[in-house]
């Protein structure tokens, strides 16, 4: 069977951590192949690995790499697939390798989890494929129902054998409370300007706008239609619900924000589909891009560089080009910056 994701390590320790991969991967029963090639050591085998990969029919890469973490910006010198990043903790606290790894240039996005979250990177992997296969898919929302259900059952194993006297174990019911589909899909009164748009952009705040524009005016140069909604999930829950529920049709999310990464993290929570994270900096030179990246295993948001609305938009190009080579062609000639912007 023609494997569908590439998994590459920059070394034979890095191992410990694709397991995490390997391990969801097995579970979707989706075809996979691992190498090892560094981007430093041995260049050449990873540009080899990355050509022949592509040709044979890899959607997905995902590489593996800690240290200074060129790997996964080296599989995108290669490739027009996807390419998602997983900075390893060798030293640093993994801060050396996240930062190489995300704070790539456009347009030349790495899709990146957190720290040692291979696990996320299988399961945004199969988002991806997901939104041409059907099967993946189903699988996906199969898994997330799983790690929902680990939360309502831990109320059952951790809280409820809590021996304290003052604990009032039974005060709600919650026990048998289902994780169902229609909890995700439910119908949503129409916020939105374009419901058919491809691509749903989340601002939380006005003053972020400026690099939603970049978004935009990167995702019309690849004629994807777009739709953007400024809404806070803490200050405007039922707005912010609503609207990505009525978008439906998105195949992709990007949030943007500022100040907090409740954009991301509340997308990323009502859908299935794939969400991409700009973290921007606010107007004391913060950036939040660790509460973007590092999201807990199952729920992964592919996290580009501080304030590089651009790169989410060729993010979004390249995984929609899967399934539409003819993206592919624009998206290289962004990249040969052919295209003056
Ligand atoms: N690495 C290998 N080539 C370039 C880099 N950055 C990374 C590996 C591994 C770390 O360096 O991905 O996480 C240490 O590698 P090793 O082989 O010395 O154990």
């Amino acid at each position: 069977m023609t494997p569908k994701i590439m998994i590459i390590l920059g070394s034979g320790s890095d191992i410990a951590i694709a397991e995490k991969s390997m391990d969801i991967l097995d579970k979707l029963e989706i075809p996979y192949s691992l190498k090892i090639a560094s981007a430093h050591r041995t260049p050449n085998l990873v540009r080899e690995i990355v050509k022949q990969g592509t040709d044979a029919g890899i959607e997905v890469f995902i590489g593996i790499a800690g240290l200074a973490a060129h790997l996964p910006g080296s599989i995108a010198a290669y490739t027009p697939r996807p390419v998602i990043g997983v900075p390893v903790d060798v030293k640093s606290a993994g801060m050396d390798a996240l930062d190489s790894i995300i704070q790539m240039p456009y347009p030349s996005p790495i899709a990146t989890v957190g720290i040692d979250r291979a696990d996320n990177a299988a399961i945004l992997a199969a988002q991806f494929i997901g939104l041409h296969d059907d099967e993946v898919h189903k699988k996906v929302i199969e898994l997330r129902k799983e790690y929902a259900q680990k939360v309502i059952n831990s109320n059952e194993e951790i809280v409820q054998a809590i021996d304290r006297p003052f604990i009032e174990n039974d005060f709600l019911r919650i026990k048998n409370l289902e994780i169902s589909k229609a909890e995700i899909d439910e119908d949503a009164e129409e916020c939105c300007k374009n419901k058919d748009a491809e691509v749903a952009i989340i601002v939380g705040r006005q003053t972020d706008m400026g690099t939603a524009k970049k978004v935009t005016a990167i995702l019309d140069r690849l004629k994807i239609t777009h739709d953007t909604k400024v809404v806070c999930p803490i200050r405007s829950n039922k707005k912010f619900t609503n609207y990505v529920k009525s978008m439906k049709k998105a195949k992709i999310f990007i949030g943007i924000s500022s100040n907090s990464s409740q954009v991301t993290g509340g997308i990323v929570g009502l859908t299935a589909r794939p969400v991409i994270g700009v973290p921007c900096t606010n107007e004391n030179g913060d950036d939040y891009r660790l509460t973007v990246v590092s999201m807990p295993p199952g729920v992964p948001v592919a996290t580009v560089g501080i304030n590089n609305g651009k790169n989410a938009a060729v993010l979004a190009g390249e995984i929609l080009s899967i399934d539409n080579p003819g993206f592919v062609q624009v998206l290289e000639k962004l990249k040969d910056k052919k295209i003056t912007l």
